[in-house]
Order: C-alpha cells, then structure tokens, then sequence
C-alpha cells in the first residue's frame, strides 16, 4: 500500500512538469510567426519606399537642374539618320539679355549629341561649344549651359549628325 502510493505521487508531479514544460513554449509559437510576418511587412514596405526613392534619383530625366531657358535635344530610340528623327526643340529660341539669356541644352536622346556654334555663320559673335566640357558628346541626360550677352542670331548644329541645326536669336 505504502509503496505504491509513494510511486503514483512521485510520477504524477514528473508527469505534470512534463506537460507544463510542453506547454511553455506552446503559446508563443503562434506569436512568433505573427511577429515575424509583421517584420517581412516592415522590411517589404521599406525596401519598395528605397527602391522606388532609387528608382526616380537614377532614372528620372533632371527636370533642367541647370536652370537655363530650355532647350530639348531629342533622337527617336538611337536613331538619327536625318532631320526628321532627331533635333533641338525648339529649333529657332529667341531670347532677351537680362531676361532668360542663360540657355541650357538637355540631351533626352539616347546617342550622345553636341551643341557647337556654327562660327562661319555666326562670324564675330562669341563662339559656343558643349565640346569644351563635353569633348565626347553629351550623353543622356546630360546638360550644356550658355549664356549668351550679344545681340545676334547664333547658328548650331551637332557635331555628329550636321543635320541637327538650331538657332538662338539674341536681343
Ligand atoms: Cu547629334
């Protein structure tokens, strides 16, 4: 009587911590995944929010951070085999010294362009050239600023494709 009693109590708190042993980690488990299915949102939502911040720092077009009066050089998707598929726009700019004589030149295209001053056109008239910092072209994106402090009508073209002229009248 004696012996058995002694065993029945001794296994039952071994039984009973076992249980509870298992049961400690048992509620948590569910809380676990919730946390961590709160922090992947948390990580998903910031890498999107960097990514597209990335997105628009790299591959949004400045919208003239130069400042100048603009001028657009434009080709149709590296092609520019004549006037009809690449260009300045506008073509002819007239400008006032004193107004909006600082002209910026923003190449959209995708071939690298130039902004070179016609000189046996434009004959005493200060010369102009994106070649001075832009020896090789200016590439996408990539801006030439002017300022122009003569009166006078200034002839350009780009230097790899003569077909792309312009002018900027001064007065
Ligand atoms: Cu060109």
């Amino acid at each position: 009587m004696l012996k058995t009693s002694f065993i029945a109590k001794r296994v039952e708190p071994a039984h009973f911590s076992a249980k509870t042993m298992e049961q400690t980690p048992k509620p948590s488990q569910p809380a676990k995944p919730k946390n961590r299915t709160m922090l992947y949102a948390i990580v998903v939502i910031i890498l999107v929010v960097v990514g597209v911040g990335v997105y628009y720092l790299t591959l949004k077009p400045p919208s003239n951070p130069n400042n100048g009066t603009p001028i657009t050089i434009w080709d149709t998707s590296g092609s520019c085999s004549t006037a009809s598929n690449c260009g300045f726009r506008p073509v002819n700019l007239i400008v006032k010294i004193g107004t909006n004589n600082t002209v910026t030149w923003t190449n959209t295209g995708t071939l690298p362009h130039t902004v070179t001053g016609n000189q046996t056109a434009n004959g005493s008239l200060p010369s102009f050239s994106s070649d001075t910092n832009s020896p090789s072209g200016l590439s996408t994106n990539n801006q030439f600023t002017f300022t122009f402090t003569q009166a006078g009508t200034y002839h350009y073209y780009c230097r790899f494709h003569p077909w792309m002229l312009g002018t900027v009248t001064v007065s």
